[in-house]
């Protein structure tokens, strides 16, 4: 656990009883902070009743008295409206920070690596962490993906943080230095919490904020808004910046050509690997993520043969197209994660005759630009209360059925799967959907569907199941 010295005999607000403000409250306690928590969720508090944590509604708080306010990532300052709690500490002067701004001013000198973008983080989070384990490097991987940073064990020089970060935990860590910041790319999201597109770039940019001589930006330049923030990180000076590409070259950094993962780092571009030798990561966009990762590796040092041999024993994410189960002929793909059409389409591109499973609770556009992912399905099979829209949707573009539920779905494409004269077919749930009508989260979806594929492989006993991926580890 962090080590918060800095904190001792300081009294701090943590807000919101979640996983990161649990994690940050106990770490803050541990460090003899005086602490006060507080979560408007009635369950929350309930389920911190063990933790001998003094609860004060903030309206009790004698915020005059008070050091810092330590906000959980989903808990809005700015936008729609800041949290009530918020307001007071600012008018009481206040700091508000976060559970990352914890690890910055925590003494620890291990370096921190710091990766964000809208896609593809975690990925790139979970791959270089494995790469760093893989060379024996003693790594501590987690943040928005994995263990929250409260949780995370005190290191030294020789270790290293690889933290995934969101842009709202970017904008509460004004003291983080990252040794190497890692910007993949940036689309809509989140805008609710940072007013506009404008909002929601500016928190991202906080990765480069406190860097400087000897530290490292690595940016993705796939779009022209993307290379703009690449020439002007560049332009500033003082850190080294390193340009990385899925399509297109990037002189200077890291880039894929032809399916080969080209290194121009040291200005001389050379073939490193063919990205088919990485089964656990197909598809264009992930492209991007081994690019990342290798340049990050690259730029701490790391052996080039290694660094290859880290990539190509990479498990993948887990219910993030995430090999289940081979038998009788049929792959059996958890992409869980997809909850919508966008995500969906990453997993569509990326099989030839699938056999897919959607639905759940409808988000936003539906299936809108999936169409021409539709040859590569041979048969639908719908779920959960999106299952009528999608109907909708597909008719006249894509064979489906009404399953209703995933047991139902999952055995249905089953039996159309193993009939199926397709040479390699692929059961694949991407449900394009959240998961709330019919689970508590995508990781209880995805767990459900394979435990249902499990149990259909005890007739075949011949066939394969992959070992199931820790959700809660970033490095498998
Ligand atoms: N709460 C209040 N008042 C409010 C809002 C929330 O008291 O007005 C309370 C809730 O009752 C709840 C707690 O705050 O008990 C939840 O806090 P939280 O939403 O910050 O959730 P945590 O469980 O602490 O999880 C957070 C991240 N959640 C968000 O950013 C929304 C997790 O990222 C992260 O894994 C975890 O910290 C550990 O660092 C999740 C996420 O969805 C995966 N992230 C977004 C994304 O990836 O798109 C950014």
């Amino acid at each position: 656990m962090i080590s918060c010295e800095g904190f001792a005999a300081k009294h701090v607000v943590v807000l919101g009883l979640g996983k990161s403000g649990l994690a940050a409250a106990r770490a803050l306690c541990r460090s003899g902070a005086r602490v006060l928590v507080w979560d408007d969720n009635e369950a929350s508090r309930l389920a911190a009743t063990g933790e001998a944590l003094a609860e004060r509604e903030p309206e009790r708080i004698n915020w005059a008295a008070m050091d810092a306010l330590v906000l959980s990532p989903g808990i809005p300052h700015t936008f729609p409206a800041p949290h009530p709690a918020v307001r007071m500490a600012k008018d009481a002067g206040v700091p508000i920070i976060g559970d990352v701004e914890l690890l910055a001013t925590a003494g620890s000198r291990a370096p921190m690596v710091a990766i964000t973008g809208t896609n593809g983080k975690s990925t790139t989070t979970g791959l270089f962490g494995h790469i760093m384990d893989e060379l024996g490097r003693d790594v501590e991987v987690g943040g928005n993906l994995g263990p929250p940073i409260g949780e995370m064990a005190m290191m030294e020089t020789d270790g290293l943080y690889v933290l995934e970060l969101s842009s709202y935990q970017l904008e509460l860590c004004p003291s983080a230095r990252f040794k190497v910041a890692v910007l993949l790319n940036i689309t809509p999201d989140h805008i609710d919490r940072h007013g506009d597109m404008r909002g929601y770039v500016h928190a991202k940019k906080n990765i480069f904020k406190g860097q400087g001589f000897g530290d490292a930006a690595i940016i993705g330049v796939d779009s022209a808004d993307m290379r703009a923030i690449y020439e002007a990180q560049k332009a500033l000076g003082g850190h080294k910046v390193l340009p990385i590409a899925s399509q297109g070259t990037a002189p200077g950094g890291v880039y894929v050509q032809d399916g080969q993962l080209i290194d121009d780092i040291d200005g001389h571009a050379r073939p490193i690997m063919a990205l088919r030798d990485v089964p656990n990561l197909p598809g264009s966009h992930n492209a991007q993520n081994i690019a990342a990762a290798y340049a990050v590796a690259r730029v701490l040092g790391g052996d080039v043969q290694a660094i290859v041999e880290g990539i190509k024993s990479f498990a993948g994410l887990a219910h993030r197209q995430e090999v289940v189960a081979h038998f009788t002929g049929v792959t059996y793909v958890n992409d869980s994660k997809a909850t919508n059409a966008e995500a969906a389409a990453k997993a569509l591109a990326c099989y030839d005759d699938i056999y897919w499973i959607l639905g759940g609770r409808p988000k936003g556009a539906g299936l809108d630009g999936l169409d021409d992912y539709y040859p590569r399905v041979r048969r639908a099979f719908l779920i959960g209360e999106a299952a009528d829209a999608f109907a909708g949707q597909l008719d006249g573009k894509v064979a489906f059925e009404h399953c209703g539920d995933l047991d139902t779905a999952v055995h249905a494409a089953r039996q159309a799967a193993e009939r199926s004269d397709c040479a390699a077919p692929t059961v694949l749930l991407s449900p394009a959907c959240a998961s709330f009508d019919q689970f508590k989260s995508f990781e209880h979806r995805g767990d459900a569907f394979r435990a249902l594929v499990e149990a259909m492989r005890v007739d075949h006993p011949g066939g394969h199941i992959h070992p199931q991926i820790n959700s809660n580890e970033v490095t498998p």
